[in-house]
């Protein structure tokens, strides 16, 4: 286990539980400073803790507070990311900057499953992982999350990658990059609003206790890469397919005729979709996080027995 540097400080209620053996579960904080609209970010960063307290499980949000990645910050400090101005968007390539210029930063999942890695954290949970971009053949648009799973051995719940991504080239790259990937109770890998993708998975587990058991074959095997676990919403919660596919559709209509491209176009697409759902695209939002941060804090405590 890593002890906190200058760069990294670990803090005082995740080092207790990681040095007792109890369950941890590391939370990003991207979704907080750059995914969610203020006040509901900070509500939903403070709700999702005390939901993993409520099951036993000590929670871990990650991010960067004046220049230093926190593993594990405070109340106050969440509420710092969620309500400062300056806040940028870290993922690993950025840490050095954000240090050397003492920035506040929102994690994203490479970054965070890179720092919780390094303190022995083996389970996280977050909303959608990045993924490669619709046009990256053009672009070369991926997210970094993809490279940095590869070679980062974390159990990682998503509900896959949202829809305005290029889905099956997504599943294409974790397959170059020999990241596992299992649906949890499903053979379909999920699409964040919709349960589906209309993308089949080759494996699915049933239970916390078939995540462990995944996670350690992996680690016998001395393998260095993260496990998927790609959790679906709730069917009934989902946001109607057919309403999911249509709007979808407007939104990359709009974005062209707008002439919306590079890293403006993901804010664009979320935007509206948002708008154009009426607010019902950031309940599911919130409903598909809840969900992956109730299973990842089950995995931890089937993790840490
Ligand atoms: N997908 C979402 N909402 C998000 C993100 C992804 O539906 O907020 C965030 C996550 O933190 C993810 C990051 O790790 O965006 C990926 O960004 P990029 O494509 O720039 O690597
Ligand atoms: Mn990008």
């Amino acid at each position: 286990m890593q002890t906190s540097s200058a760069a990294i400080r670990i803090g005082d209620e995740t080092r207790a539980a990681l040095e007792a053996g109890r369950p941890v579960l590391a939370l990003e904080s991207t979704i907080l400073t750059h995914g969610l609209p203020s006040p509901r970010n900070l509500e939903v960063g403070l709700a999702s803790e005390a939901q993993v307290r409520d099951l036993g499980v000590t929670p871990v949000t990650i991010g960067v507070v004046d220049g230093v990645a926190v593993v594990g910050l405070s109340s106050e400090e969440i509420e710092r990311l969620c309500t400062a101005q300056d806040v940028v968007k870290a993922s690993v390539r950025d840490l050095p900057i954000a240090r050397a210029k003492r920035l506040h930063a929102g994690t994203t999942v490479a970054a965070t499953a890179w720092l919780a890695h390094r303190a022995g954290i083996k389970v996280m949970s977050t909303g959608g992982l990045g993924g490669v971009h619709r046009g990256a053949s053009e672009t070369f648009d991926e997210s970094a999350d993809l490279g940095t799973l590869a070679t980062t051995p974390i159990t990682l719940v998503s509900a896959g990658v949202k829809s305005i991504l290029d889905i099956g080239a997504t599943l294409e790259r974790l397959e170059t990059l020999n990241i596992p990937v299992v649906g949890y109770r499903t053979e379909q890998y999920p699409a964040f609003y919709v349960a589906d993708s209309g993308f089949p998975l080759d494996y699915r587990i049933e239970s916390p206790a078939d995540a462990a058991a995944l996670a350690r074959a992996r680690d016998e095997l001395g393998l260095a890469s993260a496990v998927l676990v790609a959790n679906p919403v709730d069917e009934a919660k989902q946001l109607d397919p057919e309403f999911h596919d249509r709007v979808l559709a407007e939104a990359i209509a709009a974005a062209s005729e707008a002439g919306i491209t590079g890293h403006d176009t993901t804010p664009f697409l979320l935007d509206y979709v948002q708008r154009a759902t009426g607010g019902q695209s950031l309940e599911v939002n919130l409903e598909v996080y809840r969900g992956n941060v109730a299973l990842g804090a089950e995995i931890a405590r089937a993790v840490a027995c």
